[in-house]
């Protein structure tokens, strides 16, 4: 069974992403034949310093190997060392539709805060689709924000299947029973994020115990 997941090199990880994604992939590791992937091409759709993203892929390298990704048992790479990815997303881009894309709610509440919306931000899910089917993917161990992404890759899949042949597995998401969606601590109607949270109401995973 192949298992995938991509994280991004942005911000500081919280438990909301312990939870929805470091837990879930340290304990899938064991059920098949796993790939983790840094996806900084993801992360170059916001505004970001370009020595400062090198230095966050490695950190977070370390953060999954300390959080308990085997290196011998799972694959952990960055997502622009291997070229299919943005090809995929290119690919793929012929098989989505415009429509689809625009009700995408994490494009609506990114694009709501940033200066310049980039058409990368729009096209962010197109990529995603392209690293879980590139790798025949079964299951996508991924917290409930992601769900959206997810069911988008499917249809993606489905409709490349049936346009020019059973080409694509069809991925499964799987997403923790408890602690799929951790809210923000200040502002509980939304989601603890370092990039859309209120920063008291975010508790990071390598905060000081106190
Ligand atoms: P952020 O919102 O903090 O910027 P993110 O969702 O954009 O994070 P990643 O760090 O790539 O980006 O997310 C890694 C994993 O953590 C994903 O599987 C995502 O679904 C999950 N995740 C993110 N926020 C939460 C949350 N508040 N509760 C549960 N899971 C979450
Ligand atoms: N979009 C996801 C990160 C991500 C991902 C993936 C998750 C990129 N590619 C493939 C699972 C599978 C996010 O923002 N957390």
């Amino acid at each position: 069974m192949r298992i995938f997941s991509g994280i991004q090199p942005t911000g500081a990880k919280h438990i909301g992403n312990y939870s929805g994604g470091f837990r879930q992939y340290a304990a899938m590791q064991e059920q098949g034949d796993a790939v983790f992937c840094i996806v900084d091409l993801h992360s170059i759709t916001v505004d970001y310093d370009p020595a400062d993203l090198h230095d966050r892929t490695l950190d977070l390298a370390a953060l999954l190997f300390a959080t308990g990704l085997d290196p011998q048992r799972s694959t952990v790479f960055a997502q622009s060392h291997v070229t299919a990815h943005a090809e995929a997303a290119w690919l793929l881009s012929a098989s989505t539709s415009y429509g689809q894309l625009g009700r995408m709610t994490q494009f609506k509440e990114k694009g709501d805060r940033q200066e310049v919306v980039t058409a990368g931000l729009f096209t962010y899910p197109i990529l995603m689709a392209g690293d879980i089917l590139l790798y025949q993917t079964d299951i996508v161990p991924i917290g409930d924000d992601q769900r959206q992404h997810l069911e988008l890759s499917r249809d993606i899949a489905e409709r490349f299947n049936a346009r020019f042949g059973e080409t694509f597995k069809v991925p499964e998401g799987v997403y923790p029973e408890v602690g799929a969606r951790i809210m923000d601590l200040q502002e509980p109607t939304r989601k603890m994020s370092t990039t859309g949270g209120t920063a008291q109401g975010t508790l990071l995973m390598l905060d000081p115990p106190d």
